[in-house]
């Protein structure tokens, strides 16, 4: 019944001391505080999608609903209500006793509304806490029929799929941009169930046994005395750790790498890490690893940016994402397997495949590409979709099974484990994001959140009262079936493998592998890291193990802590370098690339117009930098400015292109700052934008008749990568080249 309707004596009555309100006053009079505000107001659809941004089915093949589609909104209906359902006539004003009388206990509408908000929150994930994810799709290629029977790799197949990015060790309110690993979990809603691969952007891990992690991330994490460092591993507990247990030298050089400061979720690999069984429709068996290959290549920050953007735009990373999607520039991987016979010592070319902190460099065994994975939606809630997506390792389809790699074992227990307590009971599977896209027929009941309504009495099987059903798939079902691998005769024993033993073999090739600009970087981040440790100790401890991995990595810390160099106490043995190790030397798409167009009033804004086209056409994404924000010029011919002297800084961009000058903004802070007095003088922030943009390697370009602008900010104009001179659509050429290689790497000078 509509409020309007109701009968006089159904009416609201007034409260002692206030004039009595018609249903009609009600809605639109002293409730609430701004009478030109009618309510109710419309019902309120969320935003509606962008285009290219319509979730992906929301409903799965088996029509089980998935994702946050309208029959999952949990909003509907005209009326501002309790979450009884009862309309409510204001919502700003508790019930009180008088205008300034006490707040009285029965209004239930109050304490519903805070005693909801108290409990919004719910634990952080223990590790990996700050993510942003992604809808997507994959699909198969059709060619790993041979090694596995899983039905979403077959030729042709489209699996729905929501990817969740993270750091590890930073709170979920922490900085994207943090020297860290990178968390790449994938849900495949598969029609034979759901399958995570919950892997790192990093092929290796720090521990090789499960019972080791709750130390290393009790040393990575926060110190306990203070909580500092946030998200940081710069700090004694971190360094005291990974020094002592020599396992983690490969990760930790890993991180110390370019690859601890990925540019973009989008231009990061991805790993399962473990070794894991493919079991193919003949029950034959191969040992896999899973790669992802991003088609823009991979791409990091240097140390310098990734520090500015811990406090310019700490979102960086989950910003990024959700613009290149909703812009329509959908980020996409290659899903690729590295094979391995399944011998019964599981090693391949003396590579231990059950030590997690190993690698097989590419060379050894290609990555063979099996599917193509596309992310086309952004989530519509953080909290239900982002927040409350629980993976978990052992979420395996048919042709896909685990191998006895102790540190893959431990986390079959802890995922689940987990999940309990993060979302608050056993029936986390029932949350919408979380549903199989296959139909679920189990015997799991009640619980904590129970919001199924299941029929029947007979939750056991077989039984007699219910048709004995559910029934047990047969083999000609297609069900899961773990292959029976023979497990070796042993004694039970607390102890490693001996072949787990060489900590410092696979971490020289990474070193070696490196271009000599990557060098320079990881020298300088355990400079860094080391010399924020305060214990001498583990400073020395520190250069110990880099004299084990090769003194030439040594030698330059040492120096930079001022400390000697120690020798080596095992022997620096040669090793090939694998060349796919280093993100440098080859060409990659510049799709999605940021180039800031500084300009202002008096350009040529139908040039500037043309280059925006010209930008966008070719999948990049120009924003205009001009003195303040609000639009240039007038009639049809006008810019509209994304970023003004006060909001930009150079690390937002990957090249900067000038098509005005940059003469002294006449804001608040171009007006006051002392070096920019005089007409025409530069203004100081453009200076600082273009010098930390020449100084991180980035393509600088001058319009025709702006290189003056580049000169008045220190630009030496004939250094690599500065680009004049030429025609516009040059100019622009020359710059879009320069960007296939992400950085100017010329413009840095050869290690030594
Ligand atoms: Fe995890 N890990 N992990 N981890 N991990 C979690 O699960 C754990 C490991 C990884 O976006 C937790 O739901 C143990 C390796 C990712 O939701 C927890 C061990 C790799 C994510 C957990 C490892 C990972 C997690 C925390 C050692 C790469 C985020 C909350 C045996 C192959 C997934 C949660 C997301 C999350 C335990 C080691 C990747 C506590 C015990 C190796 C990407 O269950």
């Amino acid at each position: 019944q509509d409020r309007n309707d109701m009968p006089d004596e159904g009416k609201p009555t007034a409260p002692q001391g206030q004039e009595a309100r018609s249903a009609g006053d009600v809605l639109s009079g002293p409730g609430v505080d701004n009478p030109s505000v009618a309510e109710p107001t419309e019902p309120r659809e969320p935003a509606p999608a962008k285009p290219d941004q319509e979730a992906p089915a929301t409903v799965s093949p088996t029509g089980r609903p998935s994702g946050a589609g309208p029959e999952l909104r949990e909003q509907d209906g005209e009326w501002l209500t309790t979450a009884q359902g009862n309309r409510l006539y204001d919502t700003d004003h508790s019930l009180k006793s008088g205008a300034r009388g006490p707040v009285l206990l029965q209004d239930h509408h109050l304490r519903e509304k805070i005693t909801h908000f108290d409990h919004e929150r719910i634990p952080e994930r223990v590790v990996h806490a700050r993510g942003a994810a992604a809808h997507g799709v994959f699909e198969g290629y059709g060619n790993a029929a041979e090694v596995t029977r899983a039905g979403f790799l077959k030729a042709g197949v489209e699996t729905p799929v929501f990817v969740r990015f993270s750091t590890v060790l930073g709170s979920r309110g922490s900085a994207d941009t943090v020297r860290d690993t990178r968390g790449f979990a994938t849900k495949f809603y598969t029609d034979e169930g759901t399958f995570d691969l919950v892997g790192n952007n990093i092929p290796v891990f720090f521990i090789q046994d499960a019972i080791k992690f709750p130390d290393v991330i009790h040393a990575g994490k926060p110190q306990p005395d203070r909580e500092i460092p946030q998200a940081q591993s710069a700090h004694d507990t971190f360094w005291d750790f990974v020094t002592l247990h020599t396992e983690a030298t490969h990760h930790t050089l890993w991180n110390m790498s370019d690859r601890g400061l990925p540019r973009s979720f989008r231009m990061m690999e991805g790993f399962g890490i473990h070794t894991f069984r493919l079991v193919n429709a003949e029950g034959g068996t191969t040992l896999a690893k899973f790669h992802w290959k991003p088609k823009l290549g991979v791409h990091s920050l240097l140390w310098e940016e990734a520090q500015l953007l811990g406090g310019l735009d700490p979102d960086f990373h989950r910003r990024d994402l959700a613009d290149a999607i909703e812009a329509g520039a959908f980020p996409q991987w290659e899903l690729g397997i590295q094979t391995f016979p399944d011998t019964p010592d599981q090693t391949f070319e003396g590579i231990d495949l059950l030590d997690p902190t190993n690698l097989v460099p590419e060379e050894l065994a290609p990555v063979q590409p099996i599917g193509l994975l596309t992310l086309n939606a952004n989530p519509t809630n953080y909290f239900a979709e982002t927040e409350q997506v629980a993976f978990h390792p052992g979420h395996l389809v048919p042709g896909i099974d685990v191998t006895d790699d102790p540190l893959l074992t431990g986390r079959l227990f802890s995922y689940l484990d987990t999940q309990i307590s993060r979302l608050g009971g056993p029936n986390f599977a029932q949350i919408p994001i979380n549903r199989t896209h296959a139909p679920v027929n189990d015997m799991l009941r009640d619980g904590m959140h129970q919001t199924a309504v299941h029929a029947g009495v007979a939750a056991y099987r077989p039984n007699s009262l219910d048709g004995g059903c559910p029934f047990l798939a047969g083999a000609d079902d297609n069900p899961y079936v773990e292959a029976p691998v023979t497990v070796p005769e042993a004694s039970k024993v607390r102890e490693a493998p001996e072949t787990f033993a060489d900590h410092f073999t696979q971490p020289r090739r990474f070193w070696r592998s490196m271009s000599p600009v990557e060098r320079e970087h990881i020298v300088a981040a355990y400079t860094f890291e080391l010399g924020k440790c305060y214990e001498q100790a583990i400073k020395e401890r520190g250069l110990q193990v880099l004299a084990n991995i090769d003194p030439d990595l040594c030698a330059p810390v040492a120096a930079g802590l001022g400390l000697p160099a120690p020798e080596p106490t095992v022997p620096i043995e040669d090793v090939d370098p694998s060349p796919a190790l280093s993100q440098l030397g080859d060409s990659w798409p510049p799709e999605g690339r940021v180039v800031g167009i500084v300009t202002d009033a008096d350009a040529d804004l139908d040039a500037v117009r043309g280059v925006q086209r010209d930008l966008l056409s070719a999948g990049l994404v120009p924003l205009i930098v001009a003195p303040t924000g609000g639009t240039l010029g007038d009639g049809d011919g006008t810019v509209d400015v994304q970023r003004s002297y006060a909001t930009a800084r150079s690390p937002e961009f990957d090249a900067l292109l000038v098509a005005g000058s940059v003469a002294r903004g006449d804001d608040a802070y171009g007006a006051r700052d002392a070096r920019a007095a005089g007409d025409g003088a530069a203004d100081p922030r453009m200076v600082l934008m273009l010098d930390e943009a020449f100084r991180h390697g980035k393509a600088l370009g001058a319009w025709p008749g702006a290189e003056d602008a580049l000169r008045t900010a220190g630009i030496p104009v004939d250094a690599p990568g500065v680009v004049t001179g030429g025609s516009g659509a040059e100019i622009l050429d020359e710059l879009t080249t320069l960007l296939t290689e992400h950085r100017v790497w010329d413009r840095f000078p050869p290690a030594q």
